[in-house]
């Protein structure tokens, strides 16, 4: 089981104000950030980063929406990561996202959902590389 997981919010979240809102979700939930900037994806920075979604049918919609405007991008840390931040985010659809979860209290719809977590270690560690570059990280600095 590993340690990290890449969580970014999303254009719609910082847009609409949600910014220090889940970031004080993430960090009352035990997180620790171990990178974070705020962006604005290029096309082809949104295309490889969801590659594994090309051949579905919303992966033109999502490249706009992920290149609509700034993101944030963070790399967390917490034993157990990935599969405790996607309890912490809730169901991809916010309509069958559990109370209290991030996606419950801010995303608008299973396009719009706010935020990203990645949904493996092996995908965590893709992610948090397409981000950020290894000195970006603050492995030994507990913040
Ligand atoms: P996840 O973000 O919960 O892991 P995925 O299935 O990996 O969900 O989908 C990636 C992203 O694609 C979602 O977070 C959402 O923004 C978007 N998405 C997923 N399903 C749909 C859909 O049916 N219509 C439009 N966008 C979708
Ligand atoms: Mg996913």
């Amino acid at each position: 089981m590993g340690n990290k997981t890449l969580a970014i919010i999303k254009p719609d979240a910082v847009a609409n104000g949600h910014t220090g809102k889940i970031i004080d979700h993430i960090i009352n939930a035990g997180f620790k950030i171990k990178a974070m900037k705020m962006i604005h994806l290029t096309r082809s920075s949104a295309e490889g980063f969801y590659e594994i979604h090309k051949e579905r049918q919303f992966f033109g919609e999502l490249v706009e929406y992920m290149t609509s405007t700034p993101c944030i991008p963070m790399a967390l840390e917490k034993e157990n990561a990935v599969e405790e931040y996607r309890k912490l985010i809730g169901a991809t659809d916010p309509a069958k996202a559990a109370e209290g979860t991030i996606r419950k209290l801010y995303a608008k719809n299973i396009q719009f959902n706010a935020v990203h977590g990645s949904d493996s270690d092996e995908n965590a560690a893709k992610e948090i590389s397409h981000f950020f570059s290894r000195d970006e990280l603050l492995n030994n600095y507990s913040n």
